[in-house]
């Protein structure tokens, strides 16, 4: 993380990194688009499928928390993180998965929050947390960051960690004190598509003082609800051999953009593996659900470069050498670009009366 001291290699811990990508043999996904889903789609998908029983829950906090800043007039990001897994099985031994760790969406989150907006972190449970990310996800043993007190009688955070680690926990109690931060986590493709929904609908009353960014990874293919059998899946069932037959998840992102949340900002993430694909790719997304951004990303470089993709034309963001030195997040010249536009996009709002 920025400035802070690295801590010492536990021996417990591997120092490989595991889920660093083959750059070879990465999977290409230039595979034939699917089109954006339509009302019919919209209403098949959330009748066919049960809402998880705790979204009513949701829906309250995210409306007290909504109805708390709207009295203030604080702007809200609604900020989603990590991927969405596909289930095999109803009673989930098994699934589908992807490589996101939710790393974007929480340090983004961290940026939106030091720049004034509330935060819903939509984030799979599990992955990177806002302020937390500092000291989790890492091949160090957050025991590394303590010690024992010169009597040996209490635990003490390291002297080398103190100074970064009260910067963090000031703007962590900030946050907490000022309940600017609400959390709310997904596993399933489908639990984010629902509390996705919800959210957006109940963030409707702020209209443009909302934006969405949409940092997920979201399963590009899911099993229904009608193909999903209810328990473990035996392999005498399956002749030895599972063949998984995945149906395409409707593209929702137009559904956003045209009903549920029609007068806020959208700015999604497109990601590739293939640089020569991925500025079309981008461009295809913002014209097929006419939103106001598209973040191109490539998964080998997403960390340093990102291509801003609107219908002005393409702006490419990246960190020069001596920023990746001192480890500075990506995230951090993002979220003030997207800030400034937001602004923009309020004040032309305004302009038209709306
Ligand atoms: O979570 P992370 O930091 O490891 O990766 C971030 C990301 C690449 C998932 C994100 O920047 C992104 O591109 N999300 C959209 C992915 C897509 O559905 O195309």
């Amino acid at each position: 993380e920025p400035g802070s001291p690295v801590p010492p290699t536990s021996p417990l811990l591997s120092r490989v990194h595991t889920s660093a990508p083959d750059t070879e043999s990465a999977i290409d996904r230039s595979i034939p688009e699917f089109p954006a889903a339509t009302p019919i789609d919209e209403d098949n998908y959330f009748r066919l499928h049960r809402p998880p029983p705790y979204l009513s829950q949701i829906s309250s906090d995210v409306a007290e928390f909504i109805n708390f800043h709207h009295r203030v007039n604080r702007k809200v990001a609604l900020v989603t993180s990590g991927g969405t897994t596909v289930p095999l099985e109803n009673n989930t031994v098994r699934f589908i998965d992807n490589f996101s760790a939710g790393t974007r969406g929480a340090t983004s989150a961290e940026y939106f929050l030091e720049k004034g907006y509330a935060v819903i972190f939509l984030h799979r449970e599990f992955s990177m947390l806002p302020y937390s990310r500092h000291y989790s996800h890492t091949t160090n043993c957050f025991l590394d960051y303590l010690t024992e007190s010169p009597d040996g009688k209490k635990v003490e955070v390291d002297e080398k960690f103190q100074k970064e680690m009260l910067v963090v926990l000031k703007k962590y109690r900030y946050a907490q004190e000022n309940n600017l931060l609400l959390m709310v986590p997904f596993t399933t493709v489908h639990q984010y598509l629902f509390t996705l929904k919800l959210i957006a609908q109940e963030m409707s009353v702020i209209g443009y003082d909302a934006i969405f960014y949409l940092a997920a990874a979201v399963s590009d293919f899911f099993l229904p609800s009608s193909r999903i059998p209810q328990h473990k899946i035996q392999s005498k069932e399956v002749g030895g051999k599972l063949v998984v037959d995945l149906e395409p998840v409707p593209k929702f992102l137009r559904r956003l953009v045209d009903s549920w949340a029609p007068i806020a900002m959208i700015v999604s993430f497109k990601l590739e593996t293939d640089n020569t694909i991925l500025i079309s790719k981008a461009r295809t997304a913002l014209k097929r659900y006419n939103h106001q951004l598209v973040i191109g990303n490539l998964l080998q470089t997403r960390k340093k470069q990102v291509v801003f993709v609107t219908a002005e034309g393409e702006r490419w963001i990246k960190l020069d050498p001596e920023q990746i030195k001192e480890n500075v997040d990506i995230e951090s010249i993002i979220v003030p670009e997207i800030i400034n536009s937001h602004n923009a996009w309020i004040e032309s709002r305004k302009r038209m009366g709306l």
